[in-house]
């Protein structure tokens, strides 16, 4: 079998690829793990209509019985959004959800995997995984992927459940550019910044995506992270945010959770602690980066196919 055989990529994106036009990759892992119900059932929906009312095709991946889909129907998504105890799929759990018929929503690695073999360019999700603080080995599989598969990831930056000075040295060493979207600094997700500073900064789609197909022309591995600060009247002040944060670590030491359970664990917790306010960052943030990563898909579609482009 054919890599492409294992996808099922539904008639409306395949007819949009088949033509040229753009397409963005959303993630499903940030809807059965990274949101509550009903939270999580709306910022896929939105994000899918802001893609959408952004001139672009939205492409919502997920693992249904063990077949990959590009593509939900409603009805999908909110199964996504209800069944308990989904399997996070990232990069190493793919062909296990598959040889078994397993159901899974996949992680911003996956995403990026099958995105790129769908032949997307694009994909749009709130933050990525990075250096767990305190677990120095604890790397999430979203940074190597970023280093080997050619995709724009579209994001917030990385909550600072993480070590983001870590994470950002490991995403140099292994050359993968950072670019602000309006911003200098490096976002924190719940809040704008982080002091930490981004390689370069655009203030346009059109100026995103030079960079953007600049490396995939030059036939540079690897991705891009496109890093737009979640919008002001939803920020969360920074001590709230780290305060919620450094008690869910603790929280999480203790019951020694760890692994792939960490993230989602360290999220229901905050949300806990900061009353509910952290989701509403969440969602407008989320809302937000669909509409920029439509925009860059755009831009992106209407340049000439670099002569070194990867190949899907
Ligand atoms: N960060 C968030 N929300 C999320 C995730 C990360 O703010 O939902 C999810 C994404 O799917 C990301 C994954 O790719 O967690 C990273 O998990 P891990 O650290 O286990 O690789
Ligand atoms: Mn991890």
């Amino acid at each position: 079998m054919s890599k492409e055989s294992h996808l099922q990529i539904s008639s409306e994106i395949r007819m949009a690829l088949d033509e040229g036009r753009p397409v963005v990759a959303l993630e499903s892992s940030l809807i059965s793990h990274g949101l509550p119900h009903p939270q999580n059932l709306e910022a896929a929906r939105t994000m899918e209509r802001t893609v959408r009312e952004n001139g672009a095709m939205p492409a919502t991946i997920a693992v249904i019985e063990g077949k990959i889909r590009v593509g939900l129907t409603e009805g999908e998504l909110e199964y996504m959004a209800t069944r308990e105890n989904v399997r996070k799929v990232s990069r190493r759990d793919l062909p296990i959800a598959v040889a078994q018929g397993l159901d899974g929503a996949t992680t911003v690695a996956a995403t990026m995997c099958v995105a790129h073999l769908a032949g997307i360019e694009v994909m749009a999700t709130g933050g990525i995984g990075g250096v767990h603080r305190g677990h120095p080995f604890d790397v999430s599989a979203d940074l190597p992927e970023l280093a080997r598969t050619p995709i724009a990831v579209v994001c917030s930056g990385a909550k600072s459940i993480l070590d983001l000075p870590a994470t950002l040295e490991w995403l140099e060493t292994h050359g993968v550019p950072i670019v602000g979207y309006g911003t200098d600094e490096f976002p924190a997700f719940y809040s704008r910044s982080s002091g930490l500073t981004v390689d370069a900064r655009v203030d346009s789609p059109e100026e995103a995506a030079r960079i953007i197909h600049t490396k995939w022309e030059l036939g540079l591995e690897g991705g891009v992270l496109v890093v737009v600060p979640v919008p002001e009247e939803a920020e969360l002040p920074f001590d709230l945010a780290e305060r919620a944060i450094e008690q869910a670590l603790k929280a999480a030491e203790k019951r020694g959770v760890r692994g792939k359970a960490l993230t989602p664990f360290l999220l229901s917790q905050v949300a806990r602690l900061t009353e509910g306010r952290s989701l509403a960052a969440n969602l407008a943030l989320l809302k937000n980066n669909a509409a920029v990563a439509a925009q860059i898909a755009r831009a992106l579609a209407s340049r000439a196919p670099p002569s070194e482009y990867p190949k899907r």
